[in-house]
């Protein structure tokens, strides 16, 4: 008789997933990507990221670590409904609020960028002045994108505009506009197009707690060219994980990965987002 559980069969589910929804980690999808500038598509990359982990081992090599020693959930994905914009934001920030205020640990997969707004939201009321670590090819700090303020290309912005944030660091950012980057001189701290040499460098001063998102794309198009607005000139892999592995030394109380589209032949891209997601599981994730 088949025993029906994760190791006879793959449920939908990010693997190793526990069964327990009150795990202290939860992975949830934000399949939102009504705000794309570019590409559509990145309402898949949730899915991607279930389906390609599977061609994972739980244990990292590089951090000596196993996900079947970690309590964690897989909750799937919210439903949200295509084409409206504030509400899909009112039910992403609902879902993180639950989450928070039940002592449990968000990893949020968009997504277009614009999803990690409202998980802001929820954060920045259980952590007024919390620290956004940024890791991205955009700058995303514009005011408005073809008259919206709502955008994956203001998604900072608008969150270091209207939200109780403390200070924000971006790293690997190679795109912005001449307004962005003055912007970002008087607001955030901007390490362009380097990610682990600069982040090496400012360790010390970042506070906790903190908040990570990072695009897909601050990632060279070589590496992962499944994503909405590729952008030359990017970080290798590597140096991402090593970063993340830095900033495991700081308090992080939330993730995010954003604007995964896996079109690409052979699932690169989701094959490199499945183990990013393991490896912050990994370093971030809370020991109940
Ligand atoms: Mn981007």
């Amino acid at each position: 008789m088949i025993e029906w559980g994760k190791d006879s069969c793959r449920e939908r589910a990010f693997f190793c997933s526990g069964p327990d929804p009150g795990a202290a980690n939860v992975i949830l999808g934000a399949p939102m990507d009504f705000s794309a500038s570019f590409r559509p598509g990145a309402r898949f990359g949730p899915e991607a990221l279930r389906r390609m982990s599977y061609n994972l081992e739980d244990y990292s090599l590089q951090l000596g670590k196993s996900l079947a020693d970690l309590d964690f959930y897989d909750g799937g994905d919210l439903f949200l409904p295509p084409g409206n914009v504030p509400r899909s934001l009112d039910i992403i920030e609902r879902a993180v609020e639950q989450l928070l205020a039940r002592g449990q640990r968000p990893f949020i997969l968009g997504g277009d960028h614009l999803v990690t707004l409202p998980c802001l939201r929820a954060f920045t009321r259980h952590y007024p002045g919390l620290t956004l670590v940024h890791l991205d090819a955009h700058a995303d700090l514009r005011e408005e994108w073809l008259g919206e303020t709502l955008s994956h290309a203001t998604v900072v912005g608008t969150a270091a505009r209207t939200l109780p944030l403390g200070e924000i660091w971006q790293f690997g950012i190679r795109s912005a506009t001449r307004e962005e980057h003055q912007f970002a001189l008087e607001r955030t701290h901007l390490y362009p197009f380097d990610f682990f040499r600069p982040l090496q460098q400012v360790l010390a001063q970042l506070g906790g707690p903190l908040y990570i998102t990072l695009d897909i794309d601050v990632l060279d198009p070589a590496y992962a060219p499944g994503t909405g607005t590729p952008e030359a000139g990017g970080i290798p892999p590597r140096e991402l994980l090593a970063g993340l592995e830095l900033l495991a030394q700081s308090e992080v109380v939330g993730f995010d990965l954003v604007e995964l589209i896996p079109d690409d032949p052979g699932d690169i891209s989701a094959a490199l987002g499945a183990k990013i997601l393991r490896e912050a599981l990994l370093l971030f994730g809370k020991q109940p």
